[in-house]
């Protein structure tokens, strides 16, 4: 196994576990990925946390070694599959934080990007280097980069290659926050600000917002309406607004 599934304070926490190098993706580990995120989603987890093993690096991208010499096809299976993997995040009951404790490059940003949240240590660099070795990204890096910092600075990135910095990517809308050591605990804490909260409001709020990238503000808004009145109808929401008109604070039972 090149990687580590636990628990802690209410967090799953992934590792990636391939510290030699520099945990990068090789496609058992994609799969093993795949697998933790089917387990996360059956789990009474609150958040996810993923991160890598050792001081030096988040991820450092795709496993280059094991990319060579690959018929078109199987690289093309290789995509779909890295791309499939990365979407489950989509689809995860709770939010997902990746937690840049080092390098975070190529298909390890994609990684990244996938998450909900992204902290960024003060050793952290962030890049999409694939021009570098002839490629372009393949695990979702063109159409999560733009949505997130906007066309112009995905471009750049992706054209040059250049690794982005901390300060830089919190500056860029890249990363939510700095984080200093101890970095887990830094990441928990992010996670408590929101775990807290129902589950099923956490679940509509996360789906009106994913899906208005792909929306009209038409559509959107007419998703909105109908997601914010599902989240009324929960027991949650009459606890929520009974507790404060008693003034108390309320008991979330995500039902
Ligand atoms: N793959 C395999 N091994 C890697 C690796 C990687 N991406 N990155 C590092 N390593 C290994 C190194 O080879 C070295 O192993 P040994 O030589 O000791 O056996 C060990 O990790 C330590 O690395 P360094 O000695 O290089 O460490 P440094 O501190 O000097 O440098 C570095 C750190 C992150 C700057 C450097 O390692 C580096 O530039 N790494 C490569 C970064 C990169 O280019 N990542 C890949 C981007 S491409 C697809 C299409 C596209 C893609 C995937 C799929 N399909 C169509 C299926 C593209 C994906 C990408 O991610």
């Amino acid at each position: 196994m090149s990687l580590n599934l636990r628990h802690q304070d209410g967090c799953a926490v992934l590792t990636l576990d391939r510290p030699q190098a520099l945990n990068a993706l090789s496609f058992a580990l994609i799969r093993e990925i795949g697998a933790a995120l089917d387990e996360v989603a059956g789990s009474d987890a609150r958040a996810l946390i993923v991160t890598g093993a050792g001081d030096k690096a988040f991820c450092a991208g795709a496993d280059i070694k094991e990319l060579q010499d690959r018929p078109l096809l199987e690289q093309k299976r290789g995509a779909e599959l890295g791309q499939a993997v990365f979407a489950k995040l989509d689809r995860l009951p709770v939010a997902s934080i990746a937690l840049l404790n080092g390098y975070a490059f190529g298909g390890g940003l994609e990684l990244a990007l996938a998450c909900n949240f992204r902290l960024a240590a003060p050793n952290a660099a962030l890049g999409l280097p694939e021009i570098k070795l002839g490629l372009i990204p393949g695990y979702g890096g063109t159409q999560r980069l733009p949505r997130l910092i906007g066309e112009s600075r995905a471009l750049e990135m992706i054209l040059t290659g250049r690794a982005v910095k901390a300060e830089e990517a919190l500056r860029i809308g890249l990363v939510n926050r700095l984080v200093e050591p101890p970095l887990l605990d830094a990441a928990i804490a992010f996670a408590h600000e929101f775990c807290g909260y129902g589950r099923l409001a956490q679940q509509f709020a996360r789906e009106a917002v994913q899906r208005a990238a792909a929306a009209t503000l038409e559509s959107g808004l007419r998703i909105e309406a109908d997601l914010s009145t599902l989240a009324y109808r929960t027991a949650d929401a009459e606890e929520g607004m009974r507790a404060f008109v008693e003034k108390r604070k309320p008991q979330f039972r995500d039902g």
